[in-house]
């Protein structure tokens, strides 16, 4: 299959984050780009191509206009107000303090924003947001001009991103604004599969009255791991949705039997569903050596559940989302993609 990569991706390039109480370099780094691209060259898994650019219409589409104005001009409106390091939220409309007021300056309305504090928006953060959803968007038009499958090599993630919040490393959400193109372009039953370590939370909030979107998410038990409040099995979605939102928490220690097992009833969910098209959020932060995740996939285990998916015969679009064992991210992400490509048809 053919990936879409861009280096504007090294635009997002924070210096730090907040993490058990300490200060280190981000998790989420270009490096972990730059060595998946490295991998798909060298597996020659098939060409690498440029994203055209698509402006603001799909982002607004899924995502609150304030918001995506916040994110524009967060990183200037902090410099502006005098303060040093990266733009970071301190302090929340938490459930004692709900208001309809969004604050003014900039250190609250950031909280206003923020979902999580250990993500930073530092100078350049919105321009690698923008690249990053283009290369989703340009790989989802690959599969919607009749490609198998096709991979967006995207830079920073977003499946953490709801309507008006960001947070866990993402800034815009990638996936949903890639399954709204897919339907406003003629898709009639969109799916998105989150295999990634953490819980999609922003993309079950984005569709979860809705049932044109199917959601499905494999992640680390939120009583145990981020995003720490939501991804429970009850959360079903809501009226016309109900149904159509589906979670696989998982414990500590899940080794590949058990994720197989998930993986296998929501392969089942999206065929019942008769998805038109299937978006994974790819993240490989289920890999038993990433430094913040407690799943214990091997590496071969990526290429098995990469046939898997393409048993379901769907037009598939791969984007990057989470893995942060750095120098096997590379590795198990094209796993995946060599896996899906060996037992498509
Ligand atoms: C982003 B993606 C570490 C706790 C985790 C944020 C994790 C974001 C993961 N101190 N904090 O889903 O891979
Ligand atoms: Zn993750």
């Amino acid at each position: 299959m053919r990936t879409v990569y861009t280096d504007k991706h090294r635009l997002r390039d924070a210096k730090i984050e907040i993490h058990e109480g300490t200060i280190v370099a981000p998790f989420e780094c270009p490096r972990r780009a730059e060595i998946i691209l490295e991998r798909v060259i060298s597996q020659q898994l098939g060409q690498v191509l440029a994203p055209n650019a698509y402006g603001l219409e799909p982002v607004l589409a899924v995502h609150d206009a304030g918001f995506v104005q916040f994110l524009e001009t967060c990183a200037s409106d902090w410099a502006a107000a005098g303060f040093g390091g990266e733009a970071m939220a301190n302090c929340w409309p938490t459930r004692t303090m709900n208001s309809p007021h969004i604050p003014e300056m900039i250190e609250g309305k950031i909280g206003y924003y923020a979902l999580a504090s250990e993500t930073t928006v530092s100078e350049g953060t919105w321009e690698a947001a923008l690249a990053s959803k283009d290369v989703a968007l340009t790989a989802t038009d690959l599969v919607l001009s009749g490609e198998r499958a096709a991979f967006g090599l995207c830079r920073p993630p977003g499946h953490h991103v709801a309507f008006d919040q960001f947070g866990g490393y993402c800034f815009l959400n990638n996936a949903a604004i890639a399954a709204q193109h897919a339907l406003t372009k003629g898709a009639k039953r969109a799916a998105v599969l989150d295999v990634d370590f953490h819980h999609g939370n922003g993309t079950q909030h984005i569709f979860y009255k809705r049932d044109d979107v199917l959601f499905l998410s494999i992640h680390g038990d939120p009583l145990h791991a981020f995003p720490h409040f939501l991804g429970h099995a009850e959360e079903e979605g809501e009226g016309a949705g109900h149904g159509f939102n589906v979670n696989y928490p998982l414990p500590p220690g899940t080794t590949y039997d058990s994720w197989k097992a998930a993986l296998n009833q929501a392969l089942a969910r999206i065929e019942a569903y008769d998805a038109d098209t299937l978006i994974i959020s790819l993240g490989v932060d289920t890999f038993k050596e990433d430094p913040i995740s407690f799943f214990k996939l091997e590496s071969d285990d990526f290429t098995d559940y990469g046939r898997a998916i393409a048993a379901l015969n769907l037009p598939t679009v791969f984007l990057l989302e989470g893995g942060y064992a750095v120098e096997q991210v590379g590795i198990n992400a094209v796993n995946v993609l060599q896996g899906f490509d060996q037992a498509a048809d």
